[in-house]
């Protein structure tokens, strides 16, 4: 056994999980073969809004490979709770050809068949998150849209299945989808949020009658008194571009059937095996204790593989009814199109403060954009900011007003910060409009509306309760860090001799909301899922130990920092611990990794779990060394009678007695194996103090950023180079929103950015080296005081770079410059805040021309 120092949390222990990432080692979905696997493509819609007026994969059929092709009313019978119990036509996997059987040409479906069949669903939807029913102030009805897994009839989004083919190989599959015959009769596309709230708007869904999926509202305090009575107000309207996640695994999946108990094992590249055990046997009718869910490794999800999708549900109706293992890898353009896309809103806000700076009250208006159906949280996304606008700041009256607007893209859902970057940008952003207007430094003005320090719950202008915060703190080691003066003065300097690249410093002073949890509010927000975590801890009879968690890293390095916890609590090193995640069978209750709450939800059940264990070795070891339970203390891995050090048993010692089970306490079970199912008071709330410096060069509006400054607090550190490491990541993609991701539509809303190509990632030496320290401020919320740091980065970052590149061009007189703040947005800003709006457009029109001549060109070839 080794010997374990005094403490490992804190430490940069090496992560466990490394070696076999760099070394190929990985086991990924797709590195998953079984025998007689088959490979599924789609066919998926080139339109964002149509009828399907003709539809025959026979000919698919016959493509060398190809074992079967089904459309969406072949498929009709495998969804549901019920799903796969309707006729569902021959099996006809692997069949030789000469054996298949006509598929029939599928009729235009004028009207759902849904109904006649008693068997058959009459409405679908991934959706758990209907928040109109939990009891919100001021909500209307939420509209569910049916989603089928594969279309029916009619088809929302650019990019939605049509129909399914699956041969021996994927590339067979790939190419016989050329074969499948498909009309569309076009409709009107719904594109844009605010014309699709139009009267006479065309609508997404027809038979739900309006583009409004809901609308919610929440108040607190006399918001209109606030305004009434304000010295300044002022209003501003940010666009939150819709975003295309990009993990570097697409996702991926294989359905199979366990030929000896009949069980269905799905393997995902999914951060929530557990959520989508649950929601996959009722949306395909496998009875839950039947079915298996395994996250392999899975190569990120930032988001976008918190989700049950169509896909899943398909391979494993496709399983059960090929009796043979299903596979389907998701390409880029896929993953462009049919993965969820985050952000997409619009909001008006506005503040009411005095001539001091001091804010008297909010009001928020916000557009959220559906796309054109709900995945499992798309309502609930533009919630969770709702609760985040005011930010670090205390003031009395807020309110704030959703709308969730249908449209025929690809519906969004959570990405990372998942409505907080959303409020973060919108209060920092107005905050420096706020000090141009009263002409102060904008750390003044947030100085001002800071909380005092504060480690209890305290109330905010939100309705709910933040565990702590010291603003100050972090804002005061921010400034040292980045020499706020010299950086001032430089600042100055550039100004007054019109140099042509000028300095920009933009602050973000932000807080998150980490969850979601816990299961009481998760309920009144009417989020259909709880909130808690659970953990296993169990010392194995050689005295080395397996900790399951219900949680499911996929990056985040939790088997390091559960291993540390641990660790510390049992007395023993990372090295004789194994965690176990990412598998039903093997952790059966779990709430999985979203929401930056692994930690202090599943790492705190770990923690606990630890305790059970020590809390009944200590009745073990006092029964060993004939002591009382109260007179045995317990350190290092080591239990000793209180006063004599040499009359001891270490933990391990204890293990095998356990095990062992000859010689227990009168009524103690056997073993040293224990559970815990935590669900916390409330959530955690780290903060933070960012600056970020940028160059501009207001001839060309190409932007540099030179240096980024953070001080962040996410309470006691478990794994410092870990947390710098999410930091990092969560920096760059909060960069990347900034200045250089956009998912693009034309008005037909075919999706323009469809490529790595067109979306601009941003890479190594698009970024700067961070500088980056910490303050501590431990939560009261749990028994290690953590707080969340997966989404801090990219929470805190997009409005320090926007403050800052609006901060260069002070002197041009721009106050506002859209994300992302490409080189063209700064250099029209300047042009038209100059008043030369006329070569503005001039260089609009000659850009239009060129790219016609392009697109010319490009037809004559
Ligand atoms: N940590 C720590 N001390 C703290 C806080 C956190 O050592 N005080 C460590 C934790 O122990 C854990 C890691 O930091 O190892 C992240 O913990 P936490 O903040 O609880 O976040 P989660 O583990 O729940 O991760 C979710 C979060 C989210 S919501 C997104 S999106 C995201 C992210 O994490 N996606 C990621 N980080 C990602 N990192 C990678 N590599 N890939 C993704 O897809």
């Amino acid at each position: 056994m080794t010997e374990a120092p005094e403490r490992y949390v804190g430490g940069g222990v090496p992560r466990k999980e490394d070696p076999a990432l760099v070394t190929g080692e990985a086991k990924w979905t797709d590195n998953i073969k079984l025998p007689d696997m088959v490979y599924v493509a789609f066919l998926r819609s080139p339109l964002a809004h149509a009828k399907i007026t003709h539809l025959d994969v026979s000919a698919a059929l016959e493509q060398p490979g190809v074992v079967a092709a089904f459309t969406g009313e072949d498929l009709a019978g495998e969804w549901g709770p019920e799903g796969g119990e309707a006729e569902r036509g021959p099996g006809y996997a692997l069949l030789p050809e000469e054996e298949r059987p006509e598929v029939p040409e599928t009729e235009v479906i004028e009207e759902s068949p849904a109904g006649e069949e008693s068997a058959q669903a009459e409405t679908f939807s991934f959706c758990v998150w209907p928040v109109t029913e939990g009891g919100l102030p001021v909500t209307e009805d939420m509209k569910t849209p049916t989603h089928w897994p594969v279309a029916r009839g009619e088809v929302n989004f650019m990019g939605e299945a049509v129909a399914v083919v699956v041969a021996t190989d994927r590339y067979k599959a790939q190419d016989a989808l050329e074969f499948i015959e498909v009309d569309y009769e076009p409709l009107d596309v719904v594109v844009d949020m605010e014309s699709a709230l139009e009267e006479n708007s065309p609508l997404v869904h027809e038979d739900i009658g309006t583009n409004v999926c809901y609308s919610l509202g929440l108040e607190n305090g006399d918001v209109d008194d606030a305004f009434n009575r304000a010295d300044v107000t002022v209003k501003e309207r940010y666009i939150q571009p819709r975003l295309i996640p990009n993990a570097i695994e697409p996702r991926a999946v294989v359905a199979n059937r366990d030929p000896e108990h009949g069980e269905y094992v799905l393997y995902s590249a999914t951060q929530v095996p557990h959520i989508a055990k649950f929601v996959l046997s009722l949306s395909v009718g496998i009875p839950e204790q039947q079915l298996r869910v395994v996250a392999p490794d899975v190569g990120g999800g930032f988001g976008s593989k918190l989700n049950v999708y169509a896909e899943e549900a398909i391979a494993l109706a496709l399983t059960r009814r090929l009796g043979v293992p299903v596979k389907w890898n998701e390409d880029r353009s896929e993953n462009y199109q049919a993965t969820i896309h985050g952000r997409g809103q619009i909001q008006d806000i506005e503040l009411a403060a005095t001539n001091e700076g001091k804010i008297l009250g909010m009001r928020v208006k916000l557009l959220a954009d559906m796309g054109g159906y709900l995945q499992l949280l798309t309502p609930g996304i533009p919630v969770l900011g709702a609760f985040m606008y005011p930010g670090v700041y205390t003031f009395d009256a807020y309110s704030c007003e959703i709308t969730g607007v249908f449209t025929n893209l690809t519906p969004t859902d959570a990405y990372r910060g998942a409505g907080r970057p959303e409020a973060t940008y919108a209060i920092e952003r107005i905050m420096d409009a706020l000090a141009r207007e009263l002409n102060m430094d904008p750390t003044e003005v947030r100085r001002k509306n800071f909380y005092e320090p504060f480690d209890e719950p305290t109330d905010t202008p939100a309705g709910i309760q933040y565990d702590s915060m010291n603003m100050q703190a972090a804002l005061d080691r921010v400034l040292e860090l980045g020499d706020y003066e010299g950086l001032r003065e430089e600042q100055r300097r550039r100004r007054e001799n019109n140099e042509p690249v000028q300095l920009g410093i933009g602050f973000s002073t932000y807080t998150e909301i980490c969850g979601i949890a816990p299961s009481q509010v998760n309920a009144q927000l009417g989020l259909g899922g709880g909130g808690w975590e659970y953990a296993n801890v169990r010392f194995l009879p050689s005295g080395k130990v397996e900790v399951g968690t219900g949680t499911s890293p996929h990056g985040q390095g939790h088997e390091t920092s559960w291993s540390q916890i641990a660790a510390d609590a049992l007395g023993i090193t990372p090295d004789d611990i194994e965690v176990l995640h990412g598998d039903t069978a093997v952790v059966p209750l779990g709430r999985d990794t979203y929401g930056s709450r692994s930690l202090a939800v599943g790492g705190i059940a770990v923690h606990l779990a630890c305790e059970k264990v020590i809390d009944k070795a200590k009745k073990i070891a006092a029964h060993m060394l004939e002591a009382a339970e109260d007179d045995i203390e317990f350190e290092g891995g080591q239990f000793s009678v209180v006063g004599s050090p040499d009359q001891n048993v270490t933990i391990q010692d204890v293990s095998q007695a356990a095990y062992l089970a000859g010689d227990l306490p009168e009524d103690m079970e056997p073993g040293l194996n224990e559970n815990f199912t935590y669900d916390p008071p409330n959530f955690t709330f780290p903060f933070g103090a960012h600056v970020c410096v940028v160059e501009v060069d207001t001839e060309t509006g190409k932007i540099e950023l030179r240096a980024y400054y953070g001080v962040d607090d996410c309470g006691p550190v478990i794994n410092p180079v870990i947390v710098d490491g999410q930091l990092h990541g969560g920096l760059a993609q909060g960069i990347a929103q900034a200045l250089y991701e956009e998912a693009i539509y034309d008005e037909d809303g075919t999706l323009a950015t469809a490529s790595m190509v067109d979306y601009m990632i941003p890479g190594a030496p698009e970024l700067p080296n961070y500088t980056l320290e910490r303050t501590v401020t431990p939560s009261p919320s749990n028994p290690l005081g953590v707080k969340g740091v997966g989404e801090a980065g990219t929470i805190g970052s997009p409005p320090a770079v926007i403050n800052a590149v609006v901060d260069a061009l002070e002197p041009f007189g721009v106050k506002h410059i859209d994300m992302p703040a490409s080189p063209m947005k700064v250099w029209k800003a300047i042009q038209n805040a100059q008043g030369r709006q006329a070569e503005a457009k001039e260089y609009d029109a000659s850009l239009q021309d060129r790219a016609a001549d392009v697109r010319q060109e490009g037809g004559d070839e």
